[in-house]
């Protein structure tokens, strides 16, 4: 049974699970994990805010569930982070330490976390509206932003993901996803201590590991999808599962046809986002139709809005841009009042800025994001500003537009258009990308242009690129 408290342990405290997390080489059970982090708790209690290098490893399990025990709000880090972006992601969060590993030349402590210690003290329940996150996201312009995510939406969030797709204790979980986002991080290693049903983290989710892995439940973005209908007998060796899940960016029909075409069984598709958890999904017992998302998770609404804010019909045809109000909402972005009100209506509606049709089922479809300034590459979301202005720091560039190109592989991939002022070769700027930013964000391609396409106004018009 599932509590509405969102210490994941408390769900099945008593009844141990010897193979709670299985996660880089090490299984844990969740005895070992209560028991780790709430020795964790133990260090951390006087604490606010911890930043985690969430490398995929054992020890970044149990720094976050130390901190879900304690209280303590965590700021997961992506390990492969750039300098500009780690000192952002720490200036503006307030990170007081590092919970583990601290990245080489960090000047915040660091507080072990250490995997074979043990505390059996008991925690009171942290308050409900407690911010449990702070997740680093890109919007289209500027530095990421910080996501404020209560417990409360979590909670929420993971037990209307449980419901919709029957998730028990008698699933196994597999993923490779990383564990800086929503996707790896909330739904696939707390939601699974929160539903008690075992996780196999598979590392790098390639075809081979995911058919290796045997669980019964499987999460991916959809490149790992693409990857595996590469792959027909790691595809086939999927048929045992009894769900395969796929999420954070579209997935393409003819890799749903194929997918459930191999594995005999067409993938749950659901739909979210960083500031709103999952918020649509396509049920475990309900119909699942390629290239829609489904039907909202319990406590959501949806609707439709033109751009001067105007109703738009759930006719199946009308095309709109989303909003949501749900139970899972963030409580905003830190230090950031003006692009929090920004994000909402006058009525309290957040703007997802994701552009949908809903028919009169209430089934809904993505059409596509309405600025073409957030990149979604390998079910990353990377804001062209960000990059753009990683490449205007390079000192031959003169001129850039970043945009996403369609990608059979990526989604999108990122191309650089570029007017330079000397001579400069294109792995040097992307390299130069790689020393400021994550490795995902770093463009796949750059072409050398003349002059960028502009409007009257001066603004580069970005749909004639590519
Ligand atoms: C990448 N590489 C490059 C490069 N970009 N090399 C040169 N130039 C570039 N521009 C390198 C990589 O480092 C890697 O090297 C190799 O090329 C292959 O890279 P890749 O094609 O990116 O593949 P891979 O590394 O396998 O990554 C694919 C992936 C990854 C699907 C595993 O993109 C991924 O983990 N995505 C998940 C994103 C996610 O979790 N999003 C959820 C957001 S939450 P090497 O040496 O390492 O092989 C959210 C809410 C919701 O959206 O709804 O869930
Ligand atoms: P992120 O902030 O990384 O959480 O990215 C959220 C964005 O991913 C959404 O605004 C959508 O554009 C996209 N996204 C997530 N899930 C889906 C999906 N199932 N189909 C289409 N787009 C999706």
């Amino acid at each position: 049974m599932l509590l509405a408290s969102l210490n994941p342990l408390s769900v099945a405290r008593g009844t141990d699970i010897p193979n709670a997390a299985t996660i880089d080489g090490v299984t844990l059970s969740r005895s070992d994990v209560l028991g780790a982090a709430t020795a964790v708790a133990e260090r951390i209690a006087r604490a606010d805010r911890l930043a985690v290098l969430a490398r995929p490893t054992a020890a970044t399990v149990i720094a976050v569930t130390g901190c879900l025990i304690a209280g303590v709000t965590v700021v997961p880090v992506p390990p492969d982070s750039g300098p500009a972006e780690l000192a952002h992601i720490l200036g503006d969060s307030g990170a007081q330490a590092w919970l583990g590993e601290a990245p080489p030349g960090s000047e915040l402590p660091a507080i072990p976390v250490r995997l074979h210690a043990r505390s059996w003290h008991s925690y009171p329940e942290p308050a409900d509206d407690a911010t449990a996150f702070i997740l680093y996201t890109s919007g289209t312009t500027g530095p990421p932003k910080g996501v404020l995510l209560s417990r409360r939406a979590i909670a929420a969030g993971l037990d209307s993901l449980a419901q919709a797709w029957q998730w028990t204790a008698d699933d196994v979980l597999v993923h490779g996803l990383p564990l800086f986002h929503v996707h790896g991080l909330i739904l696939g290693v707390l939601g699974a201590l929160r539903v008690g049903s075992p996780l196999i983290h598979t590392g790098k989710p390639t075809p081979q590991v995911y058919a290796a892995a045997g669980g019964s439940l499987y999460f991916g973005v959809p490149t790992v999808w693409s990857r595996v209908v590469e792959d027909p007998a790691s595809a086939q060796a999927l048929r045992s599962a009894r769900l395969l899940v796929s999420g954070s960016a579209p997935l393409p029909v003819p890799v749903f046809e194929r997918l459930a075409e191999l594995t005999g069984q067409p993938p749950v598709e659901r739909y979210g986002m960083s500031e709103t958890l999952i918020t649509l999904s396509t049920r475990f017992d309900g119909e699942r139709r390629p290239g829609w998302v489904g039907l909202p998770l319990a406590g959501v609404q949806t609707r439709l809005r033109d751009e001067r804010g105007g109703q738009v019909a759930h006719d199946g045809e009308a095309v709109g841009g989303l909003e949501v109000r749900a139970p899972t909402l963030f409580d905003g972005y830190l230090n950031r009042p003006d692009a929090t009100a920004q994000s909402q209506t006058p009525d309290g509606w957040f703007i997802t800025g994701d552009v949908a049709v809903i028919d009169r089922d209430g089934f809904h479809r993505i059409v596509g994001r309405a600025s073409t300034d957030l990149i979604k590459s390998g079910g990353y979301r990377i804001g062209a500003g960000e990059v753009e202005t990683a490449l205007l720091g390079h000192p031959a560039v003169a001129e850039v537009a970043v945009v996403g190109i369609a990608d059979d592989d990526l989604g999108q991939r990122i191309v650089g258009y570029v007017v330079a002022r000397e001579t400069v070769s294109e792995t040097d700027l992307i390299e130069h990308v790689a020393t400021q930013l994550s490795a995902h964000k770093r463009p796949r391609e750059i072409r050398f242009v003349d002059s960028l396409p502009r409007n009257a106004m001066g603004k580069v018009q970005k749909r004639q690129l590519g």
